[in-house]
C-alpha cells in the first residue's frame, strides 16, 4: 500500500470504512481495487444498458474463423474489432458503419480515478472494450498487442457473476497467478505487466443480483 497515492479515496469518504475499497498489488504495477466502482454503480449500469441498445453486444469470429464465446461491444472513439482479416481498432461499429456510441463521462470518470489511485496520473482512456461472458463463455490466455503503444495502462472493470482472472508472465507457458474478480472490482495493469498473458476461466453457472446470469467486463484503454 506503501505507493499508493492519497486522495481518490476521498470519493469514498463519506462510507464507512468495511465499506471502503481495498487495494491488492497482483504485480508491479498492477492492483485490484476491491469494490471502488460499487458507490457508482447506479449511473453505470444504465449507462451500459444505453451503449448495448445502439451497438449491441455481437460474438465476433476470429483470423482463425472461430466464433468467440465472449460477445463484445465498445463504446469511445476507438472499438476493438476482429473478423477474418485480423485484430485491429476501428472508428466504426462495422455491424452499421457509425461511429461507436460515446463515452459515458461516468465512464470516464471512474477509469481515470481508479488509475489515478494505482499511481497513472491523467489517464484518458479512447477506447472502452464490452465483454459479455454468460456462464461456460471464457478468455483464453493471450496478450494485448493492438494498442498503438504499450505507455498506459488498462483498466477494468468487472460486473455481475463472478470471475476467475488468470495473470501469467510474459510467455505463454509461464504459468499463472488465478485472481477472482468479483462485482465492483477494478483491476489496473501498467508499466512492465502490460504485456502479461492472461485470460479468464469459463465462468460458473450463477445469477448475480444486479446482473441475473452474466457477468460483463468493461475494459478501458489508450488505443490510439
Ligand atoms: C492483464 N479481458 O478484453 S480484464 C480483453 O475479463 C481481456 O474480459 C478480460 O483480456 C476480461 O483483452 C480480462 C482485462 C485485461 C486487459 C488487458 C490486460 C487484463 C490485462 C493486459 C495485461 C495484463
Ligand atoms: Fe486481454
Amino acid at each position: 500500500m506503501s505507493t499508493m497515492q492519497p486522495g481518490l479515496f476521498d470519493l469514498f469518504a463519506d462510507h464507512e470504512p468495511e465499506q471502503q475499497p481495498r487495494a491488492e498489488q497482483i504485480g508491479e504495477q498492477s492492483w485490484v481495487l476491491r469494490g471502488f466502482a460499487l458507490p457508482l454503480i447506479d449511473q453505470i449500469l444504465p449507462a451500459l444498458d444505453t451503449i448495448v441498445a445502439a451497438a449491441p453486444l455481437r460474438h465476433m469470429v476470429t483470423p482463425g474463423g472461430f466464433s468467440m464465446s465472449v460477445g463484445t461491444s465498445s463504446c469511445g472513439p476507438l472499438g476493438w474489432i476482429t473478423d477474418r482479416s485480423g485484430y485491429r481498432y476501428s472508428s466504426v461499429d462495422p455491424l452499421n458503419g457509425l461511429p461507436w456510441p460515446q463515452m459515458p463521462s461516468v465512464f470516464a470518470k471512474l477509469a481515470r480515478a481508479a488509475a489515478e489511485q494505482a499511481g497513472f496520473a491523467d489517464f484518458h482512456a479512447d477506447s472502452c472494450l464490452i465483454n459479455r461472458y454468460v456462464p461456460g463463455a471464457k478468455m483464453s490466455l493471450h496478450q494485448d498487442k493492438d494498442e498503438n503503444a504499450y505507455t498506459a495502462p488498462i483498466v477494468s472493470l468487472s460486473l455481475g457473476l463472478p470471475a476467475m482472472f488468470l495473470f501469467g508472465g510474459f510467455s505463454r507457458s509461464d504459468r499463472s497467478q488465478r485472481i477472482p474478480l468479483l462485482h465492483g472490482d477494478m483491476v489496473i495493469w501498467g508499466g512492465a505487466d502490460r504485456l502479461r498473458f492472461h485470460g479468464v476461466l469459463p465462468i460458473k453457472q450463477g445469477r448475480h443480483p444486479r446482473l441475473g446470469e452474466q457477468r460483463i467486463n468493461l475494459t478501458f484503454r489508450v488505443a490510439g
